[in-house]
């Protein structure tokens, strides 16, 4: 029987480039997100290239109730997760801290710590009734570097981190790998996002970079997951080769 992948937010960017190589490698995969339309073609695409079972569950991880019901009420075939990849999040505005926006601020804090611990407590009982299990959380640079402007996000993913560390200590006993995997400037909707659809600020982020692609780390996670039952990388963190931490760019004029 194939290995059980549940990767959040797998309807763009790493996500998306995580379930391609999941199921390439013969993974079946439970991907989620909340645009149901992209869940149902990557679901159609993966199962006809790969020839492995994709199950969507369409919800928002900001929502606890609707979360943890996904979960809980999964078919038992399902139940048996290998590898929960916690990717589902986002960044909202890029603004001083007087003039950000307290909503962009609720919205980031409750999908990438909250979406992530709802996602986790609800996927754990499955991994824990194993005796095995390995957790892959999406942090950023953010989360190890403040910069400028980058106030509520980065403290999002500082507090990914501090969570991928508090995890790793109360589950050794558990046998359930984790691991915070920490990249910077990956060239994905992100930035779009970000930048509430302005095309050219998000475009600029990009400028004179040869910016990280979603595929390169959906490698890493890859490699991360595939190693020996006795190897458990902490986390990583990965840059462009013109990406020094947050605020250090070697751009190209
Ligand atoms: P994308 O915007 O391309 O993808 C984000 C994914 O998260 C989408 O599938 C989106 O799905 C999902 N998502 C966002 N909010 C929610 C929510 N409330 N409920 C459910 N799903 C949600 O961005 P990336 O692929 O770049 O980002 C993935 C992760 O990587 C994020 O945690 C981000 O912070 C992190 N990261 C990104 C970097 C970058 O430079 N791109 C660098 C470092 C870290 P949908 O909209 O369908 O709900
Ligand atoms: C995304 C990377 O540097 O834009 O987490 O915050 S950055």
């Amino acid at each position: 029987m194939n290995k059980i992948v549940l990767i959040t937010g797998a309807t763009a960017g790493i996500g998306e480039a995580c379930a391609v190589k999941f199921a390439s490698a013969q993974f079946d995969l439970i991907i989620t997100g909340r645009r149901q339309d992209r869940l149902n073609t990557l679901q159609s695409e993966l199962e006809k290239n790969y020839g492995i079972a994709v199950l969507p569950l369409c919800f928002d991880v900001q929502d606890r109730q609707s979360t943890t019901s996904a979960i809980e009420n999964l078919p038992e075939r399902w139940q048996k997760i290998d590898v929960l990849i916690n990717n589902a999040g986002l960044a909202l505005g890029k603004d001083s801290f007087e003039d950000a926006d307290m909503n962009d601020w609720e919205t980031m804090l409750n999908s990438n710590v909250h979406g992530l611990l709802y996602v986790s407590k609800a996927v754990l009982p499955f991994m824990l009734a194993r005796g095995k299990g390995h957790i892959i959380n999406m942090g950023s640079v953010a989360g190890k570097e403040v910069y400028e402007k980058g106030n509520v996000y980065c403290a999002s993913k500082f507090a990914v981190d501090a969570i991928t560390k508090a995890m790793r200590i109360d589950l050794l006993k558990n046998n359930i790998k984790v691991t915070g995997i920490h990249p910077g400037a990956v060239e994905t909707e992100f930035s779009l996002v970000r930048f509430k659809g302005e095309e050219a600020t998000a475009k600029a982020a990009y400028d004179g970079l040869t910016p990280l692609t979603a595929a390169d780390i959906a490698d890493t996670v890859f490699y991360c997951v595939n190693l020996p039952d006795h190897v458990c990388i902490n986390e990583l963190v990965i840059t462009c080769t013109q990406q020094a931490g947050t605020y250090y760019f070697h751009k190209k004029q």
